[in-house]
């Protein structure tokens, strides 16, 4: 009877991994988790997980002999870990591997919100460029003051490659960080207020949940843009919505939104706003690296050897 329970909408490429590592029971969701025997429950003690559907101690209680979660991602907000320490189940993250495409990714959405790249794609592809010219004048984003909201492994990858771009970086942190001159903020408002690009890198969680609130939003001003590779909870999406709708700001770009992927219709109708389906990490490279930490953190588990990525 197998050992390791799979969890999530693996790829083909890690669900042939993980069959030919662990030939683990694989499941759609937690949800499926009551559908299982007791007796197949009682022999799993190892969770691949992937996802972010609420993962808590309801669930872990199922899986009585439980001695680890190894999460598919940095972002481990969906997996209760306080519950985890509880039950003594250890929990692991794939930090790191996925930086670079993060951070390429926010970069990516400040030029496409910026340059309107979308629209002006559009303006080709419909004929409109032959017909009627010179796509129109849009915004300079080299140059630019940019606020980092979170100045850990993403949020500095994001300020290396904005530096590049000539660009005056502020940052807000708990506390200040050793940077090469960038500015510190205390106060999530007086960063906004400084800057033209609002650059969301919280963990996500409990603690962050609408840090990007309504006066966050305010502070930013009618040239403001927000970007947000982290998660939807970090921000006050119904704040964020009105100030879009209203121009009290001047776009967004999104990667993350609340009610995955059934998100709010409202944003469908903003063409100030870059949205994309949460594919930060979305890469051929970076899954596969982080397929490959997953099951290194549960085959260092099977082996009783230390864990390579813990977070609890
Ligand atoms: C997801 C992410 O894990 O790493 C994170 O925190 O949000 C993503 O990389 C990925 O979409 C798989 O669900």
């Amino acid at each position: 009877m197998t050992t390791t329970l799979a969890i999530g909408g693996y790829s083909d490429t890690d669900f042939a991994a993980l069959t030919s590592e662990f030939d683990p029971v694989f499941l759609g969701g937690p949800d499926e988790l009551a559908g299982l025997e007791a007796e197949a429950r009682s022999a799993i003690t190892a969770v691949a997980y992937k996802g972010h559907a609420p993962f808590g101690g309801d669930q872990m209680d199922m899986l009585p002999n439980l001695g680890i979660i190894a999460n598919y991602g940095v972002g481990y907000d969906a997996i209760d870990t306080t519950a985890a320490s509880a039950r003594g189940i250890k929990v692991t993250n794939t930090p790191n591997v996925l930086n670079d495409d993060v951070a390429d990714l926010a970069v990516g959405m400040m030029l496409c919100q910026g340059r309107e790249m979308m629209q002006a794609s559009a303006w080709a592809r419909s004929g409109d460029w032959a017909k009627n010219g010179e796509y129109r004048l849009n915004r300079k984003v080299s140059g630019s003051t940019v606020g980092i909201l979170g100045l850990g492994r993403i949020g500095r990858e994001i300020a290396d490659r904005l530096a590049a771009f000539k660009m005056d970086i502020h940052y807000y942190a708990r506390s200040e960080k050793d940077t090469p001159g960038w500015t510190y903020h205390g106060d999530p408002v007086s960063l906004a207020q400084a800057v033209d690009f609002l650059v969301v890198a919280l963990v996500g969680g409990a603690d962050t949940e609408k840090f990007v609130s309504k006066e966050v939003i305010a502070a930013m001003g009618p040239n403001g843009v927000l970007i947000n590779i982290s998660r939807g909870t970090t921000v006050d999406e119904a704040a964020l919505l009105d100030a879009l709708e209203s121009g009290r700001i001047a776009g967004a770009g999104l990667d993350v939104f609340l009610n995955e992927p059934n998100i709010d219709p409202r944003f469908y109708a903003l063409d100030t706003v870059v949205i994309q389906p949460h594919q930060g990490s979305g890469t051929v490279q970076t899954r596969a690296a982080m397929g490959q930490l997953q099951r290194d953190n549960i085959a260092a588990f099977h082996a009783g050897a230390d864990l390579l990525t813990p977070v609890n």
